[in-house]
């Protein structure tokens, strides 16, 4: 067993439902949380929801409802989508949790006792919509650079917590961990940041202006600052101080974020775990934004692409696979409705749903489905295997998923696919069939395609579970489903089972293929959509 391995998901504000940035972090990290089981790693999953703070408040207040009934309707809306989306997290956590509250408070407290939180009066610019102060250099003119709105002055005495003491230590261990944020764009953008001064950061709100939040221990007129609150979950979750699941899992963590909060992740919450004196976690995995049809998502523009609607219509894996394919982890990508199309007619439909079900046909063909058994003897027969090219598949797939690089994953996975439809071509099974002479050769050419369906079926497991699964019912070597309880869950073949080449046995029948992955008809799914 490897060593065991955390991963974690922002926890998402109740504001608003989910949407597909969401979702797609939460793929990600699920992505990277089935890799690394496969990887014989014991794996933690968490995602949740952030459930104080201003927003939340006012998302109530128009409701007309109190914000913790507004707070569970919809953290339930999050909790019960990831299920839906085939996401094996482990837990789910809430900020409003009593055990989530006790942690937040006693690292406060213990931060406070050693010195780095003090008292003071502050005077300075306060964005409403961000919940925090932003110094003059930071706007767009004049104007918060996410919510395009101006500031307000205000002046009020509040608890401070001392960042700017740690700013020198953060950027040498930030400069000695090469992989403590990556992609590297992100860890330059961190570490351009770090050449100005770190002010020290504001972690109280007055009661007078805000009551939902967790009230500060060492003093109950203020609450806490929704970030500081926020970040605390990553502990909280694992029972922190001295919890099974922390002992074991922290800090061997990898976070998983998008570009938005970085600061708050790259910045405070080292900080906050160094003086609390809490070894820091392992990486943050930092990636771009979906635009939708070009355009930044917003409520105003009427973009807001709903999850649940998308992968309803193109159906889970398709979605998830489209996500994990189409986007460059770091980089920005588009949503449109013709790029997902494009990608399930040309790599689900045609690559992998055409060789699949070719495949299975032939065999059913020529064998009456039974699985032939190659003899390795002959050079003949050695020349036609095609466990070297599934072999190179499988390092560039491993090396590229460890560093989520979840596309290169799959095109090293669709490189193989590619190779085996043109094997088909040269190899001409139809022209084997014809003469008797040709028997052995026909057997080991469709052998080795099965075996080359087995190792591709392995491979996709973290991004279409369900397909995967599908395909190895089909080839008669699914395993068994628990699925009472993610952590027991063993419907996969770890990296070490995929090879050795040569695992179909004789002896099975196998069935007709059904169709994998439907050609899409855009017509029909745009007469689907003017119907709704
Ligand atoms: O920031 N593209 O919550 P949040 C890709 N509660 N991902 C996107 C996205 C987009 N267009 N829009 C949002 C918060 N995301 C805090 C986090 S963690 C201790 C507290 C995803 O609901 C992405 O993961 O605003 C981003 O970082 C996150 O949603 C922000 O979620």
């Amino acid at each position: 067993m490897n060593q065991p391995t955390f991963f974690t998901t922002p926890i998402y504000y109740v504001n608003a439902k989910p949407h597909l940035g969401h979702a797609y972090t939460t793929i990600a990290a699920d992505v990277a949380a089935r890799f690394n089981r496969m990887c014989s790693s014991d794996t933690f999953f968490l995602t949740g929801t952030d459930e104080h703070g201003d927003k939340i408040l006012e998302a109530a207040k128009k409701e007309n409802i109190t914000p913790k009934e507004y707070a569970d309707k919809i953290s339930g809306l999050f909790r019960n989508l990831w299920p839906e989306l085939d996401i094996s997290n482990n837990y789910f956590i809430r900020t409003t949790n009593a055990d989530h509250i006790k942690v937040v408070k006693d690292l406060l407290q213990k931060i406070y006792d050693s010195g780095d939180i003090y008292f003071s009066e502050y005077e300075g610019i306060y964005c409403f919509g961000c919940e925090r102060f932003y110094q003059e250099r930071e706007l767009v003119n004049g104007k918060c650079p996410d919510h395009g709105t101006e500031p307000e002055k205000i002046k009020e005495a509040n608890y401070f917590f001392k960042m700017s003491k740690y700013q020198d230590w953060l950027i040498d261990h930030i400069k000695t961990h090469p992989d403590f944020i990556r992609p590297e764009r992100y860890k330059n953008e961190i570490l351009s940041f770090l050449k100005e001064p770190l002010e020290d950061l504001c972690i109280s709100r007055p009661k007078s202006r805000l009551t939902w939040g967790i009230t500060l221990p060492f003093d109950h007129d203020f609450v806490t600052y929704v970030w500081f609150d926020a970040l605390t979950n990553y502990i909280s979750a694992l029972g922190y101080p001295d919890g099974e699941l922390f002992k074991k899992f922290w800090p061997h963590t990898k976070h998983f974020v998008a570009k938005d909060i970085i600061k708050p992740h790259g910045i405070y919450w080292p900080i906050m775990l160094k003086a609390a004196g809490i070894d820091l976690y392992e990486s943050l995995n930092v990636h771009g934004f979906w635009n939708v049809s070009g355009t930044k998502m917003s409520k105003s523009i009427g973009n807001v692409t709903d999850p649940v609607e998308v992968s309803g219509i193109y159906g889970v894996d398709p979605f998830r696979y489209f996500l994990m394919r189409e986007m460059v982890f770091g980089l920005d990508a588009n949503f449109t409705e013709d790029t997902i199309v494009q990608r399930i007619n040309s790599d689900l439909a045609n690559d992998l749903g055409n060789l699949f079900s070719r495949v299975l046909s032939m065999n059913f063909k020529y064998f009456r489905g039974n699985i032939p058994q190659p003899d390795e003897r002959t050079e003949k027969e050695k020349a036609l295997s095609l466990e070297k090219y599934a072999d190179t598949a499988i390092k560039e797939y491993q090396k590229a998923m460890e560093n989520t690089m979840f596309h290169r994953g799959l095109i090293a996975v669709w490189e193989f696919i590619s190779i085996m439809n043109k094997y088909i071509d040269n190899n001409a099974p139809w022209t084997l069939a014809k003469e008797s002479s040709q028997k052995k050769t026909l057997e080991t050419v469709i052998y080795n395609l099965l075996e080359g369906l087995r190792v591709v079926s392995c491979l996709i497991y973290p991004v279409m579970p369900e397909t995967s699964f599908r395909m190895q019912k089909l080839l008669g070597i699914e395993k068994e489903r628990t699925e009472q309880n993610n952590d027991t869950e063993n419907d996969f073949y770890t990296l070490n089972e995929v090879m050795p080449w040569h695992q179909l046995k004789k002896n099975k029948k196998l069935e007709k293929p059904p169709i994998l992955f439907p050609r899409i008809d855009t017509d029909t799914i745009r007469t689907k959509e003017m119907k709704k």
